[in-house]
C-alpha cells in the first residue's frame, strides 16, 4: 500500500507512461486509498517535474505530456475523490484558475474536494478573467470562492478579481480562499483574500474555519 504512493510519484517524476498506466489502474482497484496521499504524491511529484524543466532537464513537451497524463488520471480517480454521500447540495462555492494561466490540476482536485464536502461546485475553469469571476458570484450567491494561480505573472490577477468584486460591491458576500505554487499566506493577506491552503487537504478545514464550521 505505501508502494502504491511512492510508485505514483516515481511515475511522474520520470514520465514513465507505462508506470503510470499500471499504478492509475491499481488504484482503482484498492478501495482503501487514502486521497490526501494520492495527492500530495501528484503534488510532490510534479513539483519535482517542474524543478527539472527550470534546470532545463526536461523541455516543455515533456511538461505537456505529463501534465496531460496526470489530468487524466485524476479524471479517472474523480469516484474516489467524491464518494462521500451527500444527500443535499446547499452550499455553494465558485472555483477557478487567473486569467493568463492555464495550470488547473490543482484547481480541479480542489474542486472534487469541495464537492465531496457537500458543496455544488461551479467550476469556471482556467483563465477566468475578473469580470467572469464577478458575473458568477453575482449569479449564483457562492459563500466561498476560490481562486489558484500558479504563475508568478498571473497572481496579481487575483487582486484584479478581488478588486473587481469591491467595485461590484461583491467582495464581503463570499469568503475568498487562494491557492496554487504562485501564492501564500501572506499574497493573501495584501490582496485582501480571506484564507490561503498549501494543498487540497488544508483546504477544507481552512473553508470550515472560514464559514465557522457547516
Ligand atoms: C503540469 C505543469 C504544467 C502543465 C499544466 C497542465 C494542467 N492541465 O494543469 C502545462 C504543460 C500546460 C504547463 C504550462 C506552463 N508552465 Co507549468 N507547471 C506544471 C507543474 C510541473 C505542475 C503543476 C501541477 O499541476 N501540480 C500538481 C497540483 C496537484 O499541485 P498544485 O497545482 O500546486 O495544487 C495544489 C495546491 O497548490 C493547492 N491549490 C491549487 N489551486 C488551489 C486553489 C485554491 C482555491 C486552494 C484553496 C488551493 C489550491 O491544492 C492543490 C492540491 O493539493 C508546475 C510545477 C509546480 N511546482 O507547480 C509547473 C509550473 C507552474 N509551470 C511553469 C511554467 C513557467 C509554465 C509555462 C510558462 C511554460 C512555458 N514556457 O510555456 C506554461 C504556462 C502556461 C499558462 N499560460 O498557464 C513554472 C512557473 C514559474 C513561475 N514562477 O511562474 C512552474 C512552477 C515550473 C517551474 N518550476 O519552472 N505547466
Amino acid at each position: 500500500m505505501v508502494n502504491l504512493y511512492q510508485e505514483l510519484q516515481e511515475a511522474i517524476v520520470k514520465i514513465d507512461r507505462d508506470k503510470l498506466e499500471s499504478v492509475k489502474k491499481k488504484v482503482l482497484k484498492t478501495p482503501s486509498v487514502d486521497v490526501d496521499k494520492l495527492v500530495e504524491s501528484i503534488r510532490t511529484g510534479l513539483e519535482e517535474v517542474g524543478l527539472k524543466f527550470e534546470s532545463g532537464e526536461y523541455y516543455l513537451a515533456e511538461l505537456i505530456l505529463i501534465g496531460t497524463e496526470v489530468s487524466e488520471a485524476v479524471e479517472k480517480w474523480k469516484p474516489l475523490f467524491e464518494k462521500k454521500e451527500v444527500k443535499e447540495k446547499v452550499k455553494k462555492a465558485v472555483i477557478g484558475t487567473v486569467e493568463g494561466d492555464i495550470h488547473d490540476i490543482g484547481k480541479n482536485i480542489v474542486g472534487m474536494m469541495l464537492v465531496s464536502s457537500g458543496f455544488e461546485v461551479i467550476d469556471l475553469g482556467n483563465d477566468v478573467t475578473a469580470d467572469k469571476f464577478v458575473k458568477a458570484v453575482k449569479e449564483n450567491h457562492p459563500v466561498v470562492l476560490g481562486m489558484s494561480a500558479l504563475l508568478s505573472t498571473t497572481r496579481d490577477n487575483i487582486k484584479k478579481a478581488i478588486d473587481a468584486l469591491k467595485e461590484n460591491e461583491l467582495r464581503d458576500s463570499v469568503k475568498i480562499i487562494i491557492g496554487g505554487a504562485a501564492v501564500d499566506d501572506d499574497f493573501a493577506k495584501a490582496v485582501d483574500a480571506d484564507g490561503y491552503a498549501a494543498n487540497a487537504a488544508e483546504t477544507i478545514p481552512l473553508v470550515k474555519e472560514l464559514l465557522g464550521g457547516f
